[in-house]
């Protein structure tokens, strides 16, 4: 597995939650290097570009507003593998399915409102960073 750098978001119920600074132990635990970070309040039009992929899903306006709603905690973390690695620390999609000992298996139970987004390919996570970061807020330990 190659060094990798992969975008998490915790989602506006993560901070509401107060579960900040567990989610990020559970990266950091794990080995990963965080790399850029950014509180910030999405846009519309950053999160319809977000979420371009889901447009013609049932939930797109749903979760456009959800994520919208308020602030939410950008990063990019870094290290060999970290797209999947990071996926299966946050688990599957809907909390219900997601095993115990993942974020999402611990401590979420709505589909929506499932705490983290972490993009799932290295090619998405190229993609998705661009949209948040500018390339010098990105200080790798990598490259
Ligand atoms: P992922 O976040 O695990 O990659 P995706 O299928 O890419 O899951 O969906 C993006 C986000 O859309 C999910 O994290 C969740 O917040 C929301 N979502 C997905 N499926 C549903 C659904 O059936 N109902 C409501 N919201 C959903
Ligand atoms: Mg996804």
């Amino acid at each position: 597995m190659p060094p990798e750098r992969t975008l998490v978001l915790l989602k506006p119920d993560a901070l509401q939650r107060h579960l900040v600074g567990r989610v990020i132990a559970r990266l950091e635990g794990k080995g990963l290097h965080l790399v850029a970070a950014k509180l910030i309040k999405m846009s519309a039009d950053q999160a319809r570009r977000h979420y371009w992929e889901h447009r013609e899903k049932p939930f797109f306006s749903d979760l456009v507003s959800f994520i919208t709603s308020s602030s939410v905690l950008a990063m990019v973390w870094e290290g060999r593998g970290a797209v999947t690695v990071v996926r299966k620390l946050v688990g599957e999609t809907d909390p219900c399915q997601a095993a115990p000992g993942t974020i999402r298996g611990d401590w979420a139970l709505s589909v929506l409102n499932n705490l983290v987004h972490a993009a799932d390919s290295p090619q998405a996570a190229e993609r998705e960073i661009a949209n948040f970061f500018a390339p010098e807020e990105i200080l790798s330990q990598c490259r």
